[in-house]
């Protein structure tokens, strides 16, 4: 089956001012819908990160998509790897941000997940893979899972994702949205949210957005839903980086039986297998999770050698794609370690991409994380519009592909929101420069 065009369309969603140690949501969250059309017309599409950058990477791959069988991915892989490799050491598109100067850390401490410059590569064959897969999908009439090997689940949970929060709705100007979610800055408002979210969607874990207020702040917080939600709900808390291997021990000790996992509470390898010794030190054996120190296969020996994370966060948009994800289950299963989905801020397209892919890893060990509940109607681009969330949970398409067609109306709209928004890349420091303290900067650990 020849792929004849690759279309890209960047598209922006109207995104709340969400707040994380990497700064502050700007009013609109960029995506990318990539799609392959094969000689017979049909079509296959997958979402991506959006920005420039990403359209740059996009565009240098066209030459080695054009004219391919949608079939023949496994050297499609292989010849994006050598259109990046020609271009840079590091596969890094030009404008692509650079660690903190003499930081000393792995980039991908600075680096928001999915837009690391190492990853590159595995990024654009992860979008071309999943619309390659759709594709294939929708010329069979069989779901992704089913090319992924089947389905071992018919439906896929996902955890309420919390985040401290400033007031508004996101969008801009005439676009400006309603307040569906108030600000949230302490443990009460962060009780309330999880109610809010937990009653629109039936979530049945939670997740806490930490890194924004002192620790003990936080700490509270997690507690306050714990006496809230009582015992049967698991807890998560994630500063991203933001605390001191001895804070984040101190942490682990004060939620010691009250979370289900510690993610990512200290940048790097190192760092995490060190609040792993301290936790075990003091007899606490709350497994860490990460999608910022593990970002990658190259970063599974390490991770394994130093014990510095029992849980890996995957992404299948910048793991290399969906198979990617289930060899990572196989993986993670060999060695006794959990799996869980990260997530940054997306529409139904990687939602559905999310689920066929958890559908087909029987090694999926926790509810996944989604931004989902944080975006709105307005903005999907999918026919039929949201993908519902039902018993914090969605149901695994039967229909051909991904399960879902690209609402032509709603993506122009989105593409437009694009134009008119202005924004190019993700820059969460420069928001809270200009919304909150204008000396603002990302320091990781910052406690
Ligand atoms: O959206 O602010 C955010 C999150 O912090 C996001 O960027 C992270 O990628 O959700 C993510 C995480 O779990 O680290
Ligand atoms: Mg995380």
């Amino acid at each position: 089956m020849k792929i004849v065009d690759l279309i890209v369309t960047p598209v922006a969603m109207a995104d709340p001012p969400l707040l994380s140690s990497y700064g502050l949501h700007a009013p609109y969250a960029l995506r990318t819908v990539v799609e392959l059309v094969s000689e017979d017309g049909l079509r296959g599409a997958a979402e991506t990160p959006g920005g420039e950058a990403m359209l740059g990477l996009l565009a240098a791959v066209r030459g080695a998509v054009l004219g391919r069988d949608a079939y023949d991915l496994a050297r499609l892989r292989l010849d994006v790897d050598r259109v990046f490799a020609a271009d840079s050491p590091t596969g890094a598109p030009p404008g692509t941000p650079e660690p903190a100067p003499g930081s000393g850390l792995p980039q991908q401490t600075h680096i928001l997940p999915g837009e690391g410059q190492d990853d590159a590569a595995l990024r654009v064959f992860a979008a071309l893979e999943v619309a390659a897969l759709d594709l294939v999908g929708k010329a069979t009439g069989r779901p992704v899972c089913d090319l992924l090997g089947g389905r071992v689940r018919d439906a896929v949970p996902f955890g309420a994702y919390l985040f401290f929060k400033r007031a508004g709705g996101g969008g801009a100007g005439a676009d400006v949205r309603e307040e569906r979610w108030p600000a949230a800055a302490t443990p009460e408002a962060i009780v309330a949210q999880a109610r809010q979210m937990i009653d629109a969607y039936g979530f049945e874990s939670v997740k806490l957005k930490g890194g924004v207020l002192p620790p003990d702040e936080e700490i509270a917080a997690v507690l306050a839903l714990r006496e809230e939600l009582g015992p049967g709900v698991p807890l998560r808390i994630d500063p991203n980086g933001a605390w001191t291997v001895e804070t984040s021990i101190r942490v682990g000790t004060a939620l010691a039986g009250t979370l289900e996992y510690l993610e990512d509470p200290t940048p790097g390898v190192a760092g995490m297998a060190a609040v792993r010794r301290g936790l075990l030190a003091a007899g606490v054996e709350t497994p860490l999770a990460s999608n910022n120190a593990v970002t990658s296969f190259a970063d599974v020996p390490p991770m394994l050698a130093a014990d510095a994370a029992q849980v890996i966060l995957a992404d299948h948009h910048y793991w290399g794609g969906l198979r990617a994800g289930t060899h990572l289950g196989r993986l993670c299963e060999t060695f006794g370690v959990g799996l869980g989905m990260h997530s940054n801020s997306h529409l139904g397209l990687s939602l559905l991409a999310m689920v066929h892919l958890a559908a087909a890893t029987p090694h999926l060990t926790y509810a996944s994380d989604t931004h989902y509940p944080w975006q709105e109607a307005a903005d999907e681009i999918l026919v039929g519009g949201r993908v519902p969330i039902v018993g914090g949970a969605v149901t695994v398409p039967a229909g051909p592909g991904l399960g879902a067609e690209l609402d032509r109306d709603a993506l122009a709209r989105g593409a437009e929101r694009y134009a008119k928004a202005g924004y190019r890349r993700r820059d969460d420091a420069a928001e809270m420069r200009a919304h909150v303290d204008p000396a603002w900067k990302r320091v990781v650990p910052r406690w």
